[in-house]
């Protein structure tokens, strides 16, 4: 589509959006009538800007159903998601929104080539969370055979990706991993597994890890993006070109904020991604603030698609980190371990406060392949993992090497940080 035929439908698509839920959602309402805005003010997606941002903060503030933009019957799946802090970010979907959800996530799978003769192992969580049922569904929609395993219970994910010859697998890039090291302790190599593709996604992972994984497990890796409260998985996802991911923008409107000024940036400067769920009815979010790090580009793509891409997310604002007055985001260090090459990708991040000095541990697996007993050696390693780091992000840093296996895995999204300043 060209770039003047999507902004008309993006247009028509934001004018009914704020129609409707000026109409049915107090919340818009007030908060439209708080600035002296009224609905026919919006007149294209020119005037997006006029409309107030929503927080996650406003999700809680109306927990569950406040946002809900019809009445509970109109409502036939309801996902959420687990904050850190307090009540889980509740969803709902109608029947129109499951299709659209399906629509966009075998989209998705289409730009990795995914399709009727594909084996499609879903490892993502099923339940609440929206990435095993988002992702089933699409898988379904483009054709493959779907698998729907659920996260968790390695030796079974490996015994059924051999015996029923999975080509793709869809799960977290820290499970990804995780799976493909746990390979020989199970009894299988790669010679048992068909395994072609991989459609990972649900946290940040740097490009690094995209090369680690596709050659840990010989196939093609791809990015998979998207947050519950815009729909689930399938917002955005890369193609063969890895060159950003292509949102599916007739669906969610981004936008990309500075983070502390809220002002709309223009392409290609970084900031905070924001979306406006166009054709959304259960729970339209108009200009929802991400808190995630991208940029976007409307550049046509080498792949032929028109759609705005954004660039692959290795942060959210509220997981950097300060030391010592320094931004760090624990993406940086995954990048600078994975470019050394010489230690495993499981790693942990401890923040601590003595005498009112930030300081920063890292603890990181050696590698099986290359572990040595001298002391030597070690010391030798983790001074230079500590120079890599001194140079790439300007903190020194304390490096711990730690046995094979002897960080935590996660089934589903990793944990990496711990912080215990607080
Ligand atoms: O994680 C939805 C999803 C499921 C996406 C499966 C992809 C695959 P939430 O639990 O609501 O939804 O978490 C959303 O996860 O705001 C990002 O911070 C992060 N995130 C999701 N996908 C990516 C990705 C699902 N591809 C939050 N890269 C988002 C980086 C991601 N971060």
């Amino acid at each position: 589509m060209s770039r003047s035929k999507m902004r008309e439908l993006q247009s028509k698509r934001l004018c009914e959006l704020v129609e409707r839920v000026y109409k049915n959602v107090p919340f818009y309402r007030e908060k439209m009538d708080a600035i002296g805005l009224k609905p026919t003010d919006i007149k294209s997606i020119e005037d997006i800007a006029k409309l107030p941002f929503t927080s996650k903060q406003d999700l809680r503030d109306n927990y569950p159903f406040g946002l809900f933009a019809v009445p509970m019957k109109e409502i036939v799946r309801i996902h959420a998601s687990s904050g850190t802090t307090g009540k889980p970010t509740t969803v709902g979907y109608t029947r129109n929104d499951l299709e659209i959800w399906k629509e966009v996530v075998s989209r998705s799978f289409s730009m990795c080539g995914i399709g009727t003769d594909d084996v499609m192992q879903v490892a993502y969580g099923y339940g609440l969370f929206t990435g095993g049922l988002g992702a089933h569904y699409g898988a379904e929609e483009v054709g493959a055979s779907v698998i729907p395993i659920s996260g968790g219970n390695t030796r079974r994910q490996l015994q059924l990706m051999s015996d029923y010859g999975s080509t793709v697998l869809a799960c977290t890039p820290s499970y990804a991993l995780h799976l493909a090291d746990a390979m020989p302790e199970y009894g299988y190599s790669l010679s048992d597994i068909k395994l072609k593709k991989g459609v990972f996604g649900a946290e940040p992972w740097t490009e690094n890890m995209r090369i680690e994984l596709e050659k840990k497990w010989g196939i093609r890796a791809y990015d998979i993006y998207g947050l519950s409260e815009i729909m689930g998985p399938g917002v955005s996802n890369d193609c063969e070109h890895h060159v950003g991911l292509h949102v599916h923008e007739d669906h969610f409107y981004p936008e990309v904020v500075h983070p502390e000024t809220n002002e709309p940036l223009s392409e290609g400067e970084e900031g905070e991604l924001v979306f406006t769920t166009l054709t959304k009815e259960g729970i339209p979010l108009i200009r929802y603030n991400t808190r995630d790090l991208s940029t976007l580009y409307f550049e046509k793509c080498s792949c032929g698609r028109t759609l705005v891409r954004m660039k692959k997310i290795t942060g959210r604002s509220d997981d950097m980190l300060i030391i010592r007055g320094v931004n760090l985001f624990p993406s940086q260090i995954e990048h600078v371990l994975l470019d050394m090459g010489e230690t495993s990708a499981h790693y942990m991040l401890y923040v601590d406060r003595h005498n009112n000095l930030d300081t920063l541990e890292l603890q990181v697996e050696l590698d099986e392949s290359k572990l040595t007993d001298t002391i030597k050696d070690l010391q030798y390693l983790s001074k230079r993992i500590q120079h890599a780091l001194n140079s790439a992000i300007g903190l020194s840093v304390k490096v711990t090497l730690v046995e094979p296996k002897s960080i935590a895995r996660s089934e589903g999204k990793a944990v990496r940080v711990v912080d215990r300043r607080k």
